[in-house]
């Protein structure tokens, strides 16, 4: 079955009065959590003989996936109508009572609301396990991958499902794009499982990293908050609400450029109820790939920061700019990513609150 034939069916059970199952992926709603979603529902519908369709549901809206250039790339590719196909978490329903994380292993605030919490019945995931969930079934979270992605069609490899081209190349999409085509942050597992899609899809993977990659670093005609909401995370510690965008653009290069943005970050934090806020970008310097890193927040906790965040980064510039205080730093090695930095910076947070 084609993945477009496959979403077309779990529209319709979305639709219908039938108790639903549900597949969900984090709220950054990146290329490998849209993907595993879609693939994990189609395994365990696969799994089971005549079963009624689980629904891949998308955590993020309708109007911030149409910003995502690489996302929409990927819909275009295998034909998926975002309007008619897809499903949006406000479109949540009181009816769906099973729900299967992937990507993620623990609630974001807006699942906490949706009160999903005893729904929870299977983690797929390759983020610091928060151990939460221990019942699970199957309950796979495997740090060392790049992907979740790679997990998924490991399952599906490791059955008899059949897996049509289309599945095969929608899940090269985010391992490839996670691993900068395979060179970076790649375990042994992503590099065989991308080999094993590929004797499927047949695409040429250069070809198609090199597409994604033009498509996510594409950023010429977009607003600072667009950029910002993008590819964003946010936390609860103690209470407290804080988040992490990636973006792909120097962030050092920005604010010197531009100092006033920093304006609209305190409006974005104001809105968003935001204590303390981090970006995180990956940028391309000639044929290179870097990261910087702000972090932004009161006086005391970029005080915290500066006495704390030791390894791997090199403080560039420390600032205060209208009540704004910013602590700048060079990202040591291209391989730390958010996944790498929110426990380090969740453990100095705790310190300070
Ligand atoms: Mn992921």
């Amino acid at each position: 079955m084609k993945v477009n034939t496959f979403l077309s069916k779990t529209k319709i059970v979305f639709d219908s009065l039938v108790q639903k199952r549900v597949v969900i992926g984090n709220q950054s709603a990146d290329l490998d959590s849209i993907v595993s979603s879609i693939s994990m529902a189609f395994y365990l519908t696969s799994k089971v003989h005549n079963s009624v369709p689980y629904v891949p549901i998308i955590n993020s809206t309708k109007s911030l996936i149409k910003t995502k250039k690489e996302c929409m790339f990927l819909f275009d590719y295998l034909s998926i109508d975002i309007e008619r196909d897809l499903v949006f978490i406000n479109e949540w329903k009181k009816d769906i009572d099973d729900v299967i994380l992937v990507d993620h292993n623990e609630l974001d605030s807006k699942e906490k609301e949706l009160e999903i919490e005893d729904k929870v019945s299977a983690i797929i995931d390759h983020h610091l396990d928060k151990k939460l969930f221990m019942n699970a079934e199957p309950r796979i979270v495997d740090t060392a991958v790049g992907s979740c992605s790679t997990l998924i069609a490991n399952l599906f490899f490791q059955s008899n499902i059949q897996l049509d081209a289309s599945f095969a190349a929608m899940m090269m999409f985010p391992i490839l794009s996670d691993t900068n085509n395979l060179t970076c942050r790649a375990s042994e597992q992503d590099k065989q499982i991308a080999q094993h899609l590929n004797t499927i899809a047949k695409i040429d993977p250069k070809w198609l990293y090199l597409q994604i990659e033009k498509f996510k670093f594409d950023i010429s005609d977009e607003d600072l908050i667009t950029l910002l909401n993008k590819d964003y995370k946010q936390y609860v510690t103690n209470s407290s609400s804080w988040g992490m965008s990636s973006v792909n653009f120097s962030v050092h290069e920005w604010i010197q450029k531009s100092k006033d943005d920093l304006i609209k970050v305190k409006k974005f934090m104001q809105e968003k109820n935001l204590f303390f806020y981090a970006i995180l970008s990956c940028y391309k310097n000639l044929s290179e790939f870097k990261r910087d890193l702000i972090l932004v927040g009161d006086k005391t906790l970029i005080l915290n920061f500066e006495e704390n965040m030791r390894d791997n980064v090199s403080s560039v510039e420390k600032n205060e700019y209208c009540g704004l205080n910013y602590i700048l730093y060079d990202v040591d090695q291209v391989s730390f990513t958010r996944k790498y930095f929110q426990p380090e910076l969740e453990k100095i947070i705790k310190m300070y609150i």
